[in-house]
């Protein structure tokens, strides 16, 4: 098994065991996530190319995994000491680097572009490219690496001089030292930066001469694709195929490994000999690698996970203004949960002013768990958070107390300080919108700061470099100044728009920041990906109600702002007394949107939503609503009818509002669409359940729901497939008995795995909308996606990773034979 549990990293869970957690928020979150998210449920994918270790996602005979390993080493191998102060070292000096000498083959150019996607300002890529040597070498069933953060990265290239095979011992020795390392560490640096990959031909023809290898890739041991001892051992019994230690590279002097290995008398590689050694002095000496930063750099201690997070909570002011929604999730480690597991997460806040006045429901909410997820050395499990609070009372913190299935409890309350949750400015996430590189931002800001500081949207943005050997797009910082908008209950609107941020607009990460300095209030680091493409409007209460009326003239539109009301009027931003007779379209009704005019298709005979229909007089949108629950649309048209659907048909397309212009039968300040043409909404709410019961299950004890998958042409999950005319997910999780996975698809298809592939990745929820051929309440995949479970404690020294296995090869010689190909 290569995933037992190392020396070292055994020593660091019993570590963990007593440790706190860092105080939330903080600033090593985000990596935190990217680096033990592996797997599963929100997992960040970082993973993508390098799990299994045999990954070859660049093609046949590049290793992925040994590609990150080798291009954090040529980052570092730069470092400049000069007596001087130390510069360089891992400073992501690579990404300006990859044309240089030093860095030949396309490995250093595609480990820095997937790299790139998760480069912010709170992941340097000189981090990310440290986080790359924990990845690869525990990916291949190395020890853990510790990683801390911190790195700053380089706003240039740096000077030459990674090693080359040509050079001579002594210059090799003289390089190490200049990178801080004594000759020892030297050659366990080259032994651990080799137990994985190989030397190609293109790059290393005097190595490995052109047309010798199978796939253009020489192995340096006889485990490709293992993190272990191979590469000494068989350097030692004298049966390496190691080219850097035998064959061409001799004549050549280009072997590197035997100079470096040989040079003080084979005495470190020797001690190197033992498994348990090898993984261990290889957890110290690639930690020292990666923590060869200039003197400037303070890193932080190594990142450990959160046994309680909050992840992605978010507060929004709900429409009408007078609840506020605190929405996230919680992740609890569950990795010594030994086999107990943890049933609910109770969160206990506080009041905006520390009290516990949190109106009629009460400051608890417990929340069930949701879904799984792997890391490489843990397991953790989900709770979300959808809470409402009143607005006149608000949120400053919370505790959150794990619940046990075996009737114990922990509270945690983040060291002492609860986890804090400011509600004096919010980003409206419903009412922002990002199209086409143009960004319109609106906050909502307490009306007891409104006017009194400066309200502030800082954008962090990535634009890409023209030069094509420029992996890394540059991060670019942006202020600009919002606009005071409309006061709605306790809360004033503030807009501001950017435009011009290009492909990569879905990558910025947006701050929203009221007053200056320390004492600023801010809702930071909000994804761009989550903002919707249209801006709805906040349907908001007559400005009579609001609670501080600030603003004796109407709002002033301007160019760059948006307006609370960008398309659509609605009575609580008008100042006209006639406001509540004259009609508008409703933007927000129940849980549903307003997606705007739709045409009835061109296809004669076909309905836009062929759900339902409802024809009558005294037609109104809160009628066809509630004739059309349990649908995911629902429309009306024609001023007295009602069609509802759970799709809409293809062609059927948005028109401007203006053509919906008949007022409903019911209601005349209502639009209930015009002559085919549909006054269309949609579910704002989770996926509606036609048959009244039909829904996710989140467990199928033993097994915890994970997602929605996408099925591969290879298959996700390969263990084993069983389908049934009579298919449930109970049928499917006893048919996958002895399995870490289970998913069903298409209604009456299951599956089995110890593991999901790695290229399959999770989708949208709405995308399993079959239900199951025995049982209509359940949800069995779709059309090429899996409703994807996992048992709620896998066993744990097998990871959910794929056991590495080393890919079969031709083995072009088998002295003194040579291959001659497949014969019939
Ligand atoms: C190399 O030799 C050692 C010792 O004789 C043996 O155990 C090992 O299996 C050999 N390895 C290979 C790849 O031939
Ligand atoms: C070190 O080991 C290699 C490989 O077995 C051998 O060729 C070399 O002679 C050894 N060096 C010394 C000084 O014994
Ligand atoms: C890096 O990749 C880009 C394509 O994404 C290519 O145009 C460029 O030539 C590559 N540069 C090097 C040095 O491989
Ligand atoms: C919205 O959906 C929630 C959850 O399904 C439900 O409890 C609530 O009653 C719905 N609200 C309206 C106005 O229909
Ligand atoms: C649809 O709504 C109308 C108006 O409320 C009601 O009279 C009618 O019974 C409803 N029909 C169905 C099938 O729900
Ligand atoms: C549909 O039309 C409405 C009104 O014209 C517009 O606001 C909205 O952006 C359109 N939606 C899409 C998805 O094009
Ligand atoms: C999964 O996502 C990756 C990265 O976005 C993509 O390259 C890959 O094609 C996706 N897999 C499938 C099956 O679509
Ligand atoms: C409560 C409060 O600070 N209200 C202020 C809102 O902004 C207007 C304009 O700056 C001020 O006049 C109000 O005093």
């Amino acid at each position: 098994m290569r995933w037992v549990t190392h020396f070292l990293s055994a020593t660091l869970s019993l570590s963990t065991l007593t440790r706190a957690d860092p105080t939330w928020p903080n600033q090593i979150d985000e990596l935190e996530e990217i680096m033990y998210q592996v797997q599963g449920y929100r997992s960040r994918q970082f993973g993508g190319t390098v799990i299994p270790c045999s990954s070859q996602a660049s093609g046949p005979g590049r290793h992925n995994a040994a590609e990150w390993l080798r291009a954090a080493f040529h980052d570092m191998a730069t470092t400049t000491i000069a007596g001087g102060p130390r510069r360089g070292g891992l400073d992501g000096s690579l990404q300006f680097e990859i044309t240089s000498s030093d860095n030949i083959g396309p490995a250093f150019n595609t480990t820095l572009k997937f790299m790139a996607d998760y480069y912010t300002s709170r992941s340097s890529i000189a981090d990310l490219l440290a986080l790359g040597v924990y990845y690869s070498v525990r990916s291949c069933g190395g020890p853990v690496v510790p990683f801390a953060s911190g790195r700053i990265d380089a706003k240039q290239a740096g000077p030459i001089g990674v090693p080359l095979p040509q050079n001579t011992a002594f210059t090799f020795g003289q390089q190490f030292q200049r990178m801080g390392f004594d000759q020892t560490e030297m050659i366990q640096v080259v032994a651990c930066g080799h137990t994985i990959g190989g030397v190609h031909e293109n790059e290393f023809p005097q190595i490995v001469p052109i047309g010798s290898t199978e796939n253009g890739e020489a192995p340096m041991d006889s485990t490709v694709a293992v993190f272990d001892n191979k590469v000494v051992t068989e350097y030692i019994a004298g049966n390496t195929t190691n080219p850097m230690v035998v064959g061409p590279s001799i004549r050549a002097t280009r072997n590197s490994d035997f100079k470096v290995f040989n040079v003080d008398g084979n005495v470190t590689v020797r001690a190197m000999a033992e498994p348990e050694t090898f993984s261990s002095v290889c957890a110290t000496v690639l930690r020292k690698m990666i923590e060869v930063v200039p003197d400037e750099v303070v890193l932080t201690d190594p990142i450990q996970p959160y046994a309680v997070k909050p992840v992605d909570m978010q507060l929004t002011l709900n429409p009408g203004a007078t609840t506020l929604q605190l929405s996230g999730l919680i992740r609890v480690r569950t990795t010594n949960f030994a086999g107990d597991s943890a049933e609910s997460v109770l969160l206990t806040y506080k009041d905006r002013s520390g009290g516990n006045n949190c109106g009629t429901r009460g400051c608890t909410y417990t929340a069930t768990v949701l879904g799984a997820t792997q890391g490489f050395d843990d397991t953790f499990v989900w709770f979300p958070i959808n809470l409402e609070i009143p607005a006149s009372s608000g949120i400053s913190s919370f505790t959150l107390t794990v619940n046990m299935a075996s009737g114990t409890s922990e509270t945690y309350d983040n060291n002492g300080n609860s986890y804090p949750i400011q509600d004096a400015i919010l980003m409206q996430k419903p009412q922002s919108c990002l199209l086409q590189g143009k960004l319109d931002i609106v906050a909502a800001v307490r009306n007891d700061l409104n006017g009194s500081v400066p309200v502030n949207l800082h954008l962090s943005y990535k634009t890409p470099v023209a030069d094509p050997n420029r992996p890394v797009p540059t991060l670019n910082d942006e202020t600009v100044e919002m606009t005071r908008g409309n006061c709605v209950g306790l809360y004033t609107f503030y807009t501001a728009s950017y435009e011009g941020l290009g492909d990569l607009d879905y990558a910025t990460k947006i701050d929203v920041v009221a007053g200056t300095g320390e004492s600023a209030s801010r809702d930071a680091f909000n994804a761009a990906s989550d903002i919707g493409a249209n801006c709805v409007t906040f349907d908001a209460p007559p400005p009579s109600l609001c609670s501080r009326p600030v603003d004796p003239d109407p709002p002033v539109e301007t160019s760059t702002s948006v307006t609370v009301t960008p398309t659509v009027t609605s009575p609580g931003t008008m100042t006209s007394t006639a406001a509540a007779e004259t009609p508008y379209h409703r933007p927000t009704l129940g849980n549903f949107t307003l997606v705007g005019c739709n045409t009835e298709p061109t296809v004669a005979g076909a309905r836009a939503l062929a759900g339902a229909s409802y024809v009558y007089d005294g037609m109104t949108l809160e009628s066809c609503m509630t004739n059309c629950t349990g649908f995911y649309y629902w429309g009306t048209e024609y001023g007295r009818e009602c069609y509802c659907g759970n799709k809409l048909h293809a062609s059927s397309t948005n028109v401007t509002l203006d053509e919906c212009n008949m007022v409903c039968s019911g209601d005349e300040t209502e639009y209930c669409g015009a002559g085919d043409r549909l006054e269309l909404y949609v579910t704002t709410g989770p996926i509606p359940t036609p048959t009244g019961t039909l829904a996710i299950k989140p467990t199928v004890t033993p097994y915890l729901r994970v997602g929605c998958y996408e099925e591969l042409p290879s298959r996700a999950l390969t263990g084993g497939v069983f389908p049934s005319n009579e298919m449930t997910l109970e049928l499917c999780a006893s048919n996958c008995d002895g399995f870490t996975y289970f998913g069903t698809e298409y209604g009456r298809e299951c599956y089995c795995g110890q593991f999901i592939d790695a290229r399959s990745n999770v989708t949208d929820d709405a995308d399993c909308n079959m239900p199951c051929a025995g049982d209509e309440t359940e949800y069995c995949g779709g059309s090429d996606r899996l409703e994807m479970y996992r048992l709620i404690n896998p066993p744990t020294s097998t990871s959910m990773m794929p056991t590495p296995t080393v890919v079969p090869t031709h083995k072009p010689t088998v002295p003194p034979y040579a291959f001659q190909g497949c014969w019939n």
